[in-house]
């Protein structure tokens, strides 16, 4: 299915994106206009299961009814004020979301990529006040075929060509080591300029790619040793979308520096936020760093409405729950084009085993054919990602769907 068996409606939105936006996006061609809970519906009414859920961004459910009643109060009263003058959420969002993860202080940004570059900011700062590193020499390391987003210091860190191929000269002080590798990671530690280890508890992008048991814990072993910060990346990991609050908790470490974005807001508007303790914090002093959104009034509103429903409505438990099941019952499908069902909650992946090169792409467009939306990660993987409301029920009818339409690569 292409762009011509759509039909005219839709057709004409892509028209005008094609004519009048930037074609850095290659979408499915379906166009959208309502989303409720586990199901999103095209401008012909047609009704889908998303299983990207926003690349984790939509954990909660599309439109969820108490964030959205949250967002609309606050819109009503105040939305923006600067940081210039104080407003009356900041502090009670601060206190809410610190003792929420158990961090003395948050630094309220807005994108997820913003996370990550005060992270850095705040490693490269705690580099040079706490372990004395000569100014300017600070080493970042990062795993190999991670993703943070798209800003320069995100693709200088980045091993994709993709991601990073034509927009140079990068960022130095960054280095990577192999993902999952703590020898390796041990080894770029023996230099004394290195400030932190910033790296994804499971590698999302990279194609849903989990760590052995015990790597997070070796990571923090030898942050200890060396004296280097663990900056954890749970944008996309984190806010029970791994069945536990926290990726890192699977193994119960404790990052320097926490990185949230997506669910933070439930999908509603960009919303990120840097957590850490004093010793670290506490080295930005006023005037060193901010953002005109960051920590606004509207996005602390629907911050808090976000995190407080993933604890009501057990969010985490069902994700745990609900990942079993749909791996399980890929499993049992025994499909030859499956060869791998990897994932932890209800962040997984499958690999597609195909000798047709796009395979991963006929199999989505099959998918969305059938009613459930999907998306190919890194050529032969597919995300399988659907906000963590959905039921047992739900699960068994969209691996339905899955079969059905591996059909069409038999
Ligand atoms: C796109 C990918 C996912 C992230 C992690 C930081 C960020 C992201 C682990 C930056 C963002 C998004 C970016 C979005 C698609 C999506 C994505 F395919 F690009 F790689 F999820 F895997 N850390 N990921 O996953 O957050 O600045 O975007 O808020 O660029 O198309 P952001």
């Amino acid at each position: 299915m292409t762009t011509n068996t759509l039909g005219a409606t839709a057709a004409s939105y892509l028209a005008l994106e094609e004519k009048y936006g930037a074609h850095n996006y290659h979408p499915l061609p379906v166009v959208l206009n309502k989303g409720e809970g586990v199901f999103l519906w095209d401008v012909d009414g047609k009704r889908y299961y998303d299983f990207l859920s926003g690349y984790s961004a939509v954990n909660q459910g599309h439109c969820h009814p108490k964030i959205i009643a949250a967002l609309v109060e606050q819109a009503q009263k105040l939305t923006l004020t600067s940081r210039a003058f104080h407003n009356d959420l900041l502090g009670e969002y601060s206190k809410y979301v610190t003792e929420y993860f158990g961090y003395d202080k948050v630094l309220p940004m807005n994108t997820g990529v913003e996370g990550g570059e005060t992270a850095i900011k705040l490693a490269r700062r705690w580099g040079y006040v706490n372990k004395r590193i000569a100014d300017n020499q600070a080493k970042i390391i990062f795993a190999e075929n991670n993703f943070w987003g798209r800003t320069m210091a995100a693709i200088s860190s980045s091993t994709d060509p993709s991601s990073y191929k034509g927009f140079g000269p990068y960022m130095p002080g960054f280095s990577v080591v192999p993902y999952n590798n703590l020898p390796e990671l041990e080894k770029a530690f023996q230099d004394k300029n290195v400030a932190a280890f910033m790296v994804e508890p499971i590698q999302g992008e990279a194609g849903v790619v989990l760590p052995d048991e015990g790597y997070l814990k070796g990571v923090r072993q030898l942050c200890n040793e060396y004296n280097v910060l663990f900056i954890a990346d749970e944008i996309q990991t984190g806010l029970c979308r791994t069945g536990k609050m926290l990726a890192c908790d699977h193994e119960n470490v404790r990052p320097n520096i926490l990185i949230l974005g997506k669910a933070l807001s439930g999908g509603v508007l960009p919303v990120s936020a840097v957590l850490a303790d004093d010793e670290i914090m506490m080295n930005i002093k006023p005037g060193e760093h901010g953002s005109t959104y960051g920590g606004n009034p509207l996005a602390c509103k629907v911050a808090m409405a976000a995190l407080q429903v993933l604890k009501d409505e057990k969010m985490c438990e069902n994700a745990e729950k609900m990942g079993q099941l749909l791996r399980h019952e890929l499993q049992k499908l025994q499909s030859p084009i499956i060869k791998t069902v990897r994932g932890k909650g209800l962040l997984n992946a499958i690999v597609i085993e195909h000798e047709n090169v796009n395979a991963s792409q006929l199999l989505c467009l099959e998918l969305m054919k059938n009613g459930l939306l999907a998306k190919p990660t890194h050529g032969d993987k597919i995300r399988f990602a659907p906000p963590l409301l959905i039921t047992q029920a739900q699960v068994l009818e969209c691996v339905g769907i899955i079969k059905q339409s591996l059909q069409v690569l038999s």
